[in-house]
């Protein structure tokens, strides 16, 4: 039976003899296409499935008993002849490899990049030269400083990593989401990774910090003031992999086939705007669904609703170099988008699963050396240090210098050069040269002639006297710290309180919460004075012990010459979350609260309404087994409250229905999921029949009894007949509702 199923596969060769790649399993999928490009292809000639087929030995070798291994006699010790045996554990006692020593925990999607125009005018990469032209990509997504298994939801910078694989090899832009960095020299990177990660002694927090080693350091570096403002902001914890920016971070040049250069800032901008989740929401989360975000990109792809991410590029001409108080140079500034715009010129689709997490998200190696013509570095001394690690690591994680033909590694154009042998070397290389200059092989491969493609460095004139230290255009450490605190919104202003107050809360040493908040004070008194009033704790004028990255025989930066820079804006609207787009529901998550008695009428239009704008309606039910609605209708049950929990939805909608709202609303877990909805500021509907529900919760009594479409908007609340859809639909788009998160703050 099983030869003949392999007989059966065999058959499915084409008559040109290859076999018709695998099918990717489409029971899941409800909407989604199938998505090919030229990297979807390559992938299928490793892809398999097994379905179908015998089971082998890993050479080829059919298997008769895969239950029991081989022994001297039915009771007797186990024989070492066993090869099956030995082969099946040998494999899985090394099934794994080291994880990432940053950027573990992470989650891959395919997809595809349009440019909208060509930018040959600033750039000859030929996957930027045309509009409508596409280009393969691979995405990986991570939290940086939790392990392989850590929670989605901790508070930290996010890894926005894309592989485009273009036709002049692969170009990776290994970004943030965060457009700073901590340091400025990658000489300091693996202490900020050792203050980061667990503490040595005893291996904790995991994936957080909220601890000492990391507010020693950070209380000490002035030069992290700025990106400590993003990392205790909102943009720490978001909603969604798929609501939240990217950043190449360092300035990076551009350089057009007439060899002119021009300085650049890569930007991702997600089309379902920016959004993020409430600090303990995100705790809950990470005990309610570790897995948050991986699910949520996983079902939206798989659904058929792509995440879309626009192409942007701020662009400064080389002789503009100097034009900013601030060092392009410096990986701790940003260009504000109010003094250079930032131009969309591509759009990202992610459009399809990886088969195999580990096969694609796990081995997919990343490289911010990994350039085409028409990119190029410059000497931003933390992209200098990244040039180096990237390979290097890989070195060790994938366990050699063969790693760039793993599947997802290799580019979709071929590869030539006289590099030879190494570990799981996959590459056939014929003929006898391996060398060049030969003339055996005609010194074949040859070199490309610019003009034809071959990669030429920018030419930059260097005349310099080599020096270790720091410029001193890098020393205002404050101004755009500021100026990010500043632009915030109140209620962001509020959560970068709450945050700092939790984090240094956390560390255990007096000394360093005091002297962190030196630094805070630096940046703004408005933002020291509420954490130290938390703490307990006095602010003092001007931090202590500062490190201003000075070497053992060097001489302290002059602290008082930069203690008042000021940036040249006062607010930067863009570095607020406040206004990001807010106009659509599509992927949001509805809880739909039920319990036998249920008003189908009223659960099925306002169902209707909301899947109709794109949303994602899950039905709750004290039990999972189907509601039987008050017209006898059965109604199938998503999730029980068991299973359930609000702060894995966006929002919050009861059907009418007399006995259900009687049920309801002597059910606990359902007056606590309200409770918890409002709290985390969410969107709540009611039903007027099921009025009796929300005044058993405690913001019943807190939200306008009169109901207008108006008050709605404004409380996030919504009480009434089948006519609430429209507005409810326009309070989710909103998001969140953060101004009634203090004054309105109930138990929950
Ligand atoms: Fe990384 N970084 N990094 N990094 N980084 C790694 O490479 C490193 C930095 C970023 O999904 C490692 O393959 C140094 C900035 C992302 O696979 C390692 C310095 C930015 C990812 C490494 C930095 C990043 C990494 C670990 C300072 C934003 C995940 C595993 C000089 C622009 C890529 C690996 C993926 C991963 C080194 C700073 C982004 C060790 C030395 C700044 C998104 O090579």
């Amino acid at each position: 039976m099983k030869r003949e199923s392999t007989k059966s596969a065999k058959a499915n060769k084409s008559e040109s003899g290859k076999a018709t790649p695998p099918k990717k399993s489409t029971d899941l999928k409800k909407s989604a296409p199938e998505p090919s490009n030229a990297k979807i292809d390559d992938l299928q000639g490793n892809t398999e499935s097994g379905s179908g087929e015998t089971m082998t030995t890993n050479h080829g070798v059919p298997i008769n008993d895969d239950q029991n291994s081989l022994k001297a006699g039915e009771r007797g010790a186990t024989l070492l002849e066993d090869f099956i045996l030995r082969e099946k554990i040998t494999h899985f006692d090394h099934e794994r490899i080291p994880e990432r020593i940053v950027h573990a925990r992470g989650s891959g999607a395919h997809g595809v990049f349009t440019c909208y125009k060509s930018q040959a005018g600033l750039t000859k990469a030929h996957f930027l030269g045309e509009a409508g032209r596409e280009t393969p990509v691979f995405v990986r997504f991570s939290t940086v400083a939790g392990s392989r298994g850590s929670t989605d939801l901790a508070r930290d910078v996010r890894g926005f990593a894309v592989k485009f694989y273009t036709q002049e090899g692969n170009f990776d832009l290994v970004g943030n989401n965060m457009p700073v960095f901590f340091i400025q020299d990658a000489m300091k990177f693996p202490d900020l990774v050792h203050a980061v990660k667990p503490e040595p002694d005893n291996e904790i927090p995991q994936a957080a910090s909220a601890h000492d080693t990391f507010w020693d350091f950070i209380s000490m570096m002035p030069e992290s003031a700025h990106m400590i403002m993003w990392a205790m902001s909102d943009r720490a914890i978001p909603r969604s992999l798929r609501m939240m920016e990217g950043f190449g971070v360092h300035t990076f040049r551009l350089v057009n086939a007439e060899g002119k250069s021009s300085f650049v800032k890569f930007h991702w901008k997600p089309l379902l705007g920016v959004h993020s989740v409430a600090w303990d929401e995100a705790q809950k989360i990470s005990g309610k669904d570790p897995d948050f975000h991986r699910r949520d990109l996983w079902d939206a792809i798989e659904s058929g609703a792509f995440p879309e991410f626009e192409f942007g590029i701020q662009v400064v001409p080389e002789e503009d170099e100097f034009k900013f108080g601030f060092d392009l140079l410096d990986p701790t500034k940003l260009i504000p988008e109010e003094l250079v715009p930032v131009q969309r010129i591509g759009k990202l689709t992610l459009n399809r699963n990886p088969d195999n997490f580990f096969a694609e998200t796990e081995q997919s190696a990343f490289h911010v050396g990994h350039v085409v013509p028409g990119i190029d570095f410059t000497n931003d001394p933390l992209l200098q240090g990244r040039l180096f690690s990237y390979t290097d690591t890989q070195l060790i994680r994938l366990g050699g210098p063969n790693f760039h033909e793993i599947p997802i590694n290799r580019p979709v154009v071929p590869v030539h050069n006289n590099q030879r042998d190494g570990f799981m070397r996959q590459a056939i290389n014929k003929g006898k040269t391996s060398y060049g200059p030969n003339s055996l092989n005609d010194n074949a491969p040859l070199q490309a002639p610019s003009a034809e493609g071959g990669f030429v460095s920018y030419n930059e004139r260097i005349d310099a006297r080599k020096i270790r230290a720091r410029s001193k255009s890098f020393l205002d450490h404050f101004s755009q710290a500021r100026l990010f605190f500043q632009s915030q919104s109140d209620p962001e202003k509020q959560h970068m309180i709450d945050a700092l107050s939790f984090e240094l809360g956390k560390v255990k040493t007096v000394a360093i919460r005091e002297r962190m908040l030196g630094v805070l004070n630096q940046i703004d008194p408005d933002l020291a004075t509420p954490v130290g009033l938390h703490l307990g704790l006095h602010v003092p004028k001007d931090p202590e012990q500062l490190n201003f990255s000075i070497p053992a025989d060097g001489k302290l930066a002059d602290y008082e010459s930069i203690k008042g820079i000021k940036s040249e804006i006062e607010k930067s609207p863009a570095l607020s979350m406040a206004d990001t787009v807010k106009d659509t529901i599509k992927t949001r998550k509805i809880a739909f609260l039920t319990a036998d008695g249920v008003d189908s009428k009223s659960l099925n239009s306002m169902k209707t309404k909301l899947e109709a704008e794109g949303a994602v309606v899950s039905v709750i039910a004290p039990k999972l087994a189907p509601v039987v609605a008050e017209d006898s209708t059965e109604i199938p049950v998503d999730e029980s409250f068991l299973t359930a929990a609000s702060v894995l939805f966006d929002a919050v909608f009861v059907p009418g229905g007399t006995n259900s709202s009687a049920t309801l609303e002597a059910d606990p877990d359902a007056i606590h999921f309200l409770n918890e909805a409002f709290r985390h500021c969410k969107a709540v509907a009611v039903d007027a029949s099921a009025r009796q529900v929300i005044d058993a919760t405690y913001f019943g009594k807190k939200v306008s009894k009169e109901q207008s479409a108006k008050l709605a908007l404004k409380e996030g609340v919504i009480i009434g007949d089948t006519s609430i859809g429209d507005t409810f639909i326009k309070m989710i788009a909103m998001h969140r509702f953060w101004d009634r998160e203090k004054p309105m703050k109930v138990p929950a």
